[in-house]
């Protein structure tokens, strides 16, 4: 992607991946923390945002209170990211950066690995605001299952997990920057803090804001 200063000083849109217990949520709130520290306007948002109507929906699939067709669960996942997206955008013109637990990588990378079309698992996240950068905490499936056990929400076993690492892996690309998430948790914060602000900086200089999966 072009780092020019071909645009208008913005936020940057920052998103966190990686398999349940990879340890996203902890270093997107210290990453919150470090970038308000610096001074600079920042929000932690979280997909799904189980705050809305949509929200509702999914949070009940995925404690098995209810049962979905899996493209219509997909679908929901994408709406529940489309019902967000004009807001997200007018905070990242207004300079505001969003540091961004899961977004559309999750979408497809979790959709797939039940064996939907990948590219038709896409299909809906096309003209959502692409990440500025992602950050790919890696961690391997069976070091995550050890991590305090999972929480018994719908996808988090083993056998799937590794599935979702697969599906992950064909996801990658220019904006993905991949973080050893075995390493004790401060290093993890480091190397997110330098990579985010390198991100934060290129934003400021009016990097473009582009769509999904346009390129
Ligand atoms: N998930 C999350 C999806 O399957 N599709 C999506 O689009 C998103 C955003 O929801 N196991 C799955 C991944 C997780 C689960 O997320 C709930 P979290 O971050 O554990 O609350
Ligand atoms: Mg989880």
């Amino acid at each position: 992607m072009e780092n020019g200063a071909t645009g208008s000083p913005r936020g940057a849109l920052v998103v966190l991946e990686g398999l349940d217990r990879s340890g996203k949520t902890s270093q997107a709130s210290g990453l919150l923390t470090y970038l308000e520290g610096q001074g600079l306007s920042a929000e932690l948002w979280r997909f799904p945002d189980r705050n809305t109507c949509v929200g509702q929906m999914i949070s009940s699939y995925l404690s098995n209170e209810s049962e979905l067709d899996d493209r219509t669960i997909h679908l929901l996942f994408s709406a529940n990211r489309w019902e967000k997206r004009t807001l997200m955008e007018s905070k990242l013109r207004s300079g505001t950066t969003l540091i961004v637990d899961r977004y559309s990588y999750s979408g497809v990378a979790f959709s797939s690995a039940k064996g939907l079309d990948i590219e038709w698992c896409k299909g809906p996240e096309k003209g959502l605001l692409a990440p500025d950068l992602v950050a790919y905490l890696d961690v391997p499936p069976e070091k995550a299952a050890e991590r305090g056990g999972y929480g018994g929400e719908r996808y988090e076993q083993l056998e799937f997990q590794k599935k979702v690492a697969q599906h992950y892996e064909m996801l990658h690309d220019l904006t993905w920057k991949t973080v050893d998430a075995c390493l004790p948790m401060e290093e993890v914060a480091k190397q997110l803090r330098e990579i985010v602000m390198d991100c934060v900086a290129n934003c400021q200089k009016g990097k473009p804001l582009v769509e999904l999966w346009q390129r």
